[in-house]
């Protein structure tokens, strides 16, 4: 078995969802190469010795830049706020190092093409961790709509809906909340939540051309836990937006943080010619099909537990119709990315998949400012 040793920086949300998906991966696929963790780093060692602790790093560093430069480590795990994506990355690269990065990829389109350049001229493997493609329910919708089951696709509409901003008490900056400060996120729920939503809807229904938005900040001002002083907020509370894909269909997305009840309702309807398909997050192993084609009388919404060896990824885990869950999309991304090493076909998204979204991203914030359509750039 070929190991291959992974340095993961930072230790928050990310940082435990991936050492878990590394720690996991080998138990349940099979394959020919194994992460091993090797070394853990943020800035803090009183942080970092506990974390590279319970999930069994054999090291820490608390600066990336001797991490990154370290001939052990074969792979750098970017699990750090969008600002720092990269500087780490382009040096990462510079020192031959594969690099599995955090959504989204970059602060903007055009920082995303340096990296996209940066990782290409090294040719070191790379990946960005959009992970809800490969809840096997999506994956399974993926198959459907590849197989041509729905026809031709009219309509897509997407919605990630939280609450957790609503306070207006609730400070910007820093630790666990760094996702409320522009400088450190780029932008709001549209880099932080819709890039989840447009990663799955170009891997679904194709490229999105162009697109009609609105944003908007409802607490304008917050106290920045690294000046202690209150600040303008800088980022997108809630965003909407029109689409046109490239096939023709029209699309809705919908994002935010003032959804009082939700916390995390990602959904995703597609209705086609002959049949539609909706997704929930909240039930994710769930896939609700239509298909006009059955016959009258019985035609209805099925609910598909999508728990079945047959269905994507499951045969991997438990029996039929026991279920899995949020984490196991990061060890099915793993384990993809590591099989992609071994048969020469990488795996998806890369960061030159992932600079797509980037584009939309920045072509829904131009239009949320010009109040007018505008064209998604093109990954040339
Ligand atoms: C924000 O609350 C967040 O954690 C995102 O950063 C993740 O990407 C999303 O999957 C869940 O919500």
């Amino acid at each position: 078995m070929k190991k291959l040793n992974v340095g993961l920086i930072g230790y928050g949300f990310m940082g435990r969802a991936h050492s878990n998906a590394y720690r996991k991966v080998n138990n349940f696929f099979d394959l020919e190469c194994q992460p091993v963790l090797k070394a853990a780093c943020a800035r803090s060692e009183d942080k970092v010795r506990p974390f590279a602790a319970k999930w069994g790093y054999e090291s820490v560093e608390t600066d990336w830049r001797k991490l990154v430069q370290r001939e052990d480590i074969e792979l750098i795990d970017i699990c750090t706020p969008n600002n720092t994506h990269a500087e780490i990355a382009t040096a990462a690269a510079k020192a031959g190092k594969m690099i599995l990065c955090e959504k989204p990829l970059s602060m903007d389109g055009p920082e995303g093409k340096r990296m996209v350049a940066a990782v290409e001229k090294a040719g070191v493997a790379n990946m960005v961790w959009y992970n809800y493609r490969r809840v096997p329910a999506v994956t399974f919708a993926k198959q459907l709509i590849d197989e041509g089951r729905l026809g031709r696709i009219y309509h897509y509409r997407a919605k990630f809906l939280q609450d957790w901003t609503i306070n207006p008490d609730l400070p910007q900056g820093g630790t666990g909340l760094w996702r409320l400060d522009v400088k450190a996120a780029g932008s709001g729920v549209t880099g932080d939540l819709l890039a989840h939503c447009i990663d799955t809807a170009i891997w679904l229904n194709g490229g999105i051309d162009k697109v009609n938005a609105m944003t908007e900040t409802f607490v304008k001002e917050r106290k920045h836990n690294l000046t202690g002083k209150v600040e303008k907020v800088g980022i997108d509370d809630a965003c909407a937006f029109l689409a046109r894909f490239g096939n023709g269909s029209l699309a809705t997305f919908e994002s935010t943080r003032y959804a009082r009840g939700h916390k995390a309702l990602y959904t995703f309807e597609i209705n086609g010619e002959h049949a539609s398909i909706f997704w929930d997050l909240h039930d994710l192993h769930r896939l609700q099909y239509f298909d006009h084609r059955d016959q009258g009388p019985v035609r209805g919404w099925r609910s598909i537990h999508v728990t079945d060896g047959e269905h994507p990824y499951m045969g991997k885990w438990w029996v039929p119709g026991l279920q899995i869950g949020y984490e196991h999309s990061f060890v099915h991304q793993v384990a993809d990315f590591l099989q992609g090493l071994t048969n020469g076909k990488p795996a998806s998204p890369t960061f030159r998949d992932a600079l797509e979204t980037q584009y939309v991203c920045d072509a829904v914030l131009k239009s949320a400012k010009s109040g007018k359509w505008e064209k998604v750039a093109k990954v040339k």
